[in-house]
């Protein structure tokens, strides 16, 4: 029942959208938990929604119907119309209340969607579109609706029984078993709908509003894992104080609940007053755990908090609309997390992901705009461009409006649309009527997919003191849209003279070193006057999601990135002057870096005033996700061999500056704080370059360092600067210690499968095979093949990519096996085969044979139909 591929693979249109025939007064479920099927009933009033005389269309998956009444009365088959994927009824008059009781399989769905069981634990993930997996509803997320939830247990086996909202009763019924009932006051749509059922060790506290509210905090998670949820809990509190601060915006129920479990598709979920959480994003100690999982924690946990208000209390009309919680909600997360931790390094992280991965998106074939126009899979949509994209969007309104005006915008946002599901245009439509900004132009960003190339020429004229900057925008086609407008793009930049000091110049009577350009035409010249002729970084701060298309001088850059006074805008110009020498290294082998490099970086390291986690950034060589951008089609080995040759170059020609610094970085014991993790980085990134050497008292350093750590971040920083040795037998030994050490902790063991899946080591597909064979791996779980099988597909590149096509094979046979298991997961796989256009023709032709031989599939998930259909070519 639970896993049968409903294979509808026809588009939605947003231009089709059209209201619910039918609204819903209240629906009230009854959740019979049994060792076997879990049968649910449910009773919802419904209302004719104007005049008209459509059927009601309930949708509804993977359940057995059992019977229906309308006003209590049974129907029988004649009296509706059930297929495989919905059941349609006519109603004879316009209110009325109907009763479904229907039977589900949890424990045999494996898709993670719907209601399923994690390790023995009853819970649900509804969002997208998995409410039709629980009983049969218009599952939209415009029908609103109050929501009471009755769940009848055995508590011995689950002593905890949560819904959303507050719990008004619990007792004990005739046979012995526990029925809890939940009330949630607040209208939502079903994708906001959650049920858990389970054992757990539980971590309570409280936050008091400054309204006054005192709210009860919940964090559950699983036996044996207290310790590990401190971290979790502080964010949230950090989340509720920030929300308040910055937004004006507090929580709105008495109680707050988050429970972590193991099987979970993504990284969470906002449903209203109970959040479902990947374990992943919730558990955190020293021992287990990164800098980069602390912080990773902190941001998911702001995120779904945040949620409560952009998402929640406001919600979507329409899936299309999905960047209008998400992209806004991932700008407020990045703030939250700016504000509370370093803002340059934050947006490096952010600059990093458009650039290795959106960008990638806008030129394979699933492009897209932030609101997309037509979807198959709606779980396919949950995407880079959507959320990421989306937040960049929001940043931009963000930058033009200022930030007064922006929460001027935001608070008429939610006065016009608190309780509603609304579109993209009513946000920006409250911003622009807030602010007085005309934003018409500004809302091209939403409708049209791709990335903007900006070009820039320069010129300065002495005798008029004139500085004139000459722009050109222009976004090429898309898979998804051939024709593009011109945008308004604000483009920030700031002046210098060439010693270094800021410069201030004049555009439209405006005086100072830092301007912000709108560029709104196709073509459009700018001048300054201007007394010298100035330096300029252009696109400070990553001001808009576009590519930067003008040619520095080395000198220039140089100059630059000392002067710079914006600590990203720094790490951007030295990503500049990398990728520069690192393009001409790929068209020539022999080509030697240039001294300037290694200067630059000697003198970076000796500034003592400068952010350490943002020098330990500039150190890394850009990846290869961000250097396939600036090919039209890759060679892929000269640019792996291209970078492993600045690498190395770095690591000789600074051989005393890197283990100097790190020495003065490493602490052999830890802290958690801002300045300890800026620390850590800088000295775990001068290891990482300086493993490339290879030498055996590098060797020495690294297993020291292991063996020393008392906390995840040095072991793994160790462990992967290890695998970059030649001498594999330092590596071996500190692999198996881990296993010896961790092993049954299948979440701490995720890093030890994704150090071995990143290596680049010939036999790589025996190892993953032999992998696989791990106690504490698990086909099921989405945690345990993302980070084998993702990790290997996504950022092993020299194996993945081996010319012999055999990374491709072993990727596509992962994707066959779970089409059937997770086709969710699937999907998000298969990712890194759908983005071939930038390879060369013999690894587009290896992939393309993969890709159709998986579109032969005879259950082919719509997931995978929809991005395989769109990969292959058309002829
Ligand atoms: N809203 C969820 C994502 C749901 C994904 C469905 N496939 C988590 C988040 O963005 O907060
Ligand atoms: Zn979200």
């Amino acid at each position: 029942m639970s896993n049968t591929i409903i294979n509808s693979t026809k588009a939605q249109y947003l231009k089709d959208y059209q209201v619910p025939p039918f609204l819903v007064r209240n629906t009230e479920l009854t959740f019979e938990l049994n060792s076997g099927f879990t049968q649910v009933t449910a009773v919802v009033q419904y209302y004719k929604n104007g005049e008209h005389n459509l059927p009601l269309v309930l949708n509804g998956e993977h359940q057995k119907l059992i019977s229906i009444q309308l006003n209590q009365q049974l129907l029988n088959e004649n009296d509706y119309e059930l297929e495989e994927d919905t059941l349609t009824f006519t109603p004879q008059v316009d209110e009325f209340e109907l009763t479904i009781i229907s039977q589900i399989d949890p424990a045999n769905n494996t898709s993670l969607e719907g209601l399923y069981l994690s390790e023995g634990a009853y819970c649900t993930q509804c969002e997208a579109q998995g409410f039709r997996r629980i009983t049969y509803f218009q599952d939209r997320p415009d029908v609103l609706s109050t929501f009471t939830t009755h769940i009848i247990a055995d508590v011995k086996q689950y002593p905890y029984l949560l819904s959303n909202g507050n719990k008004i009763s619990e007792h004990t019924l005739d046979n012995g078993l526990t029925q809890v009932t939940w009330q949630d006051p607040y209208k939502k749509p079903c994708y906001l709908f959650a049920l858990v059922a389970g054992d757990f060790d539980l971590l309570t506290d409280s936050y008091t509003t400054n309204t006054g509210r005192k709210v009860a905090l919940e964090l559950f998670v699983d036996k044996g894992n207290l310790h590990r949820a401190e971290h979790a809990m502080a964010s949230l509190k950090r989340a509720m104080a920030w929300d308040e601060e910055r937004f004006s915006l507090a929580y709105d129920l008495d109680i707050y609940m988050i429970v972590a479990v193991d099987f979970f598709n993504m990284g969470a979920m906002e449903n209203k007053g109970l959040n479902v959480f990947n374990s992943k994003c919730v558990l955190a100690d020293s021992q287990s755990a990164t800098d980069a999982d602390y912080l990773s924690i902190e941001s998911i946990v702001g995120h779904e908090y945040f949620h409560n208000w952009t998402g929640n209390r406001v919600t979507c009309r329409d899936w299309f609309q999905l960047s209008l919680k998400e992209g806004l909600t991932v700008f407020r997360d990045q703030e939250f997390s700016m504000d509370l931790g370093s803002r340059a390094v934050n947006r490096i992280q952010q600059a990093k992901i458009m650039r290795e991965h959106q960008f990638a998106e806008d030129a394979g074939p699933m492009s897209h705009p932030i609101r997309p126009e037509s979807v198959i899979e709606m779980n396919n949509f949950y995407t880079v461009t959507v959320y990421d994209k989306g937040a960049e969007v929001i940043r931009m309104l963000h930058s033009i409006l200022g930030e007064e005006k922006f929460q001027q915008g935001m608070q008429l946002y939610i006065e016009r649309h608190d309780g509603q599901a609304v579109t993209c245009d009513d946000f920006v439509s409250a911003m622009q009527d807030a602010s007085g900004i005309d934003l018409s132009q500004f809302k091209l960003w939403y409708s049209q997919s791709g990335t903007p190339i900006v070009n820039i020429e320069t010129h300065y004229n002495e005798a008029q003191s004139i500085y004139q900057i000459k722009i050109t925008q222009g976004t090429p086609a898309t898979a998804d849209q051939p024709e593009k407008q011109a945008l308004h793009i604000p483009i920030n930049v700031a002046f210098y003279s060439e010693d270094g000091e800021p410069l201030a110049l004049t555009l439209d009577g405006h005086t100072s070193n830092e301007q912000v350009i709108n560029l709104t035409q196709t073509n459009q010249t700018f001048t300054f006057d201007c007394s010298k002729q100035p330096i300029v970084s252009f696109l400070r701060d990553f001001s808009a999601p576009v590519k930067l298309d003008y040619q520095y001088a080395d000198d220039t850059l140089a100059q630059l990135i000392l002067a710079e006074t914006s600590a990203y805008t720094k790490w951007e110009l030295m990503q500049t002057l990398y990728i520069q020498h690192l393009k001409l290294n790929v068209e020539n082998a022999e080509y030697v870096y240039p001294t300037l490099i290694t200067e630059l970086l000697a003198e970076l390291l000796s500034d003592t005033r400068l952010d350490k986690a943002m020098l330990a950034e500039v150190l890394k060589v850009p990846s290869f996700a961000s250097l396939l951008e600036h090919f039209e089609q890759a060679d892929v080995d000269a640019i792996l061999r291209a970078q492993n040759a600045l690498a190395l170059h770095i690591a000789e020609n600074l051989k005393t500056e890197l283990t100097q610094v790190y020495q003065n970085n490493y602490r052999q014991t830890y802290q958690y704080n801002g300045e300890a993790i800026a620390e850590r980085a800088l000295a775990n990134a001068c290891l990482s370059i300086l493993a490339e050497l290879a030498t055996d008292q590098i060797q020495a350093l690294i297993v020291e360092q292991y063996q020393q750590s008392d906390n995840m971040t040095n072991t793994l920083a160790s462990m992967s600067a290890a695998a970059k040795l030649k001498a594999q037998s330092s590596f071996s030994q500190i692999m198996e210690d881990f296993n010896q050490k961790w092993q049954g902790d299948a979440l701490v063991m995720d890093k030890w499968f994704a150090t071995f899946a990143k290596q680049d080591n010939d036999d790589i597909l025996t190892r993953l095979d032999q992998l696989q064979q791990h106690p504490d791996f698990n086909w099921n779980n989405p945690n345990r093949v993302r980070a084998l099988v993702g990790q290997f597909a996504m950022f092993n590149y020299p194996q993945f990519h081996h010319k012999s096509g055999r990374g491709y094979q072993y990727l596509a046979k992962v994707i066959k096996r779970l089409n059937s298991i997770n086709p969710q997961v699937a999907a998000r796989m298969i990712t890194p085969l759908i983005q071939y256009k930038k390879l060369d023709q013999h690894r587009q032709n290896l992939i393309i044979s993969e890709l159709k031989k998986l579109a032969e599939l005879p259950t082919l998930s719509k997931d995978l139909f929809e991005k395989i259909s769109k990969s292959l070519p058309t002829s």
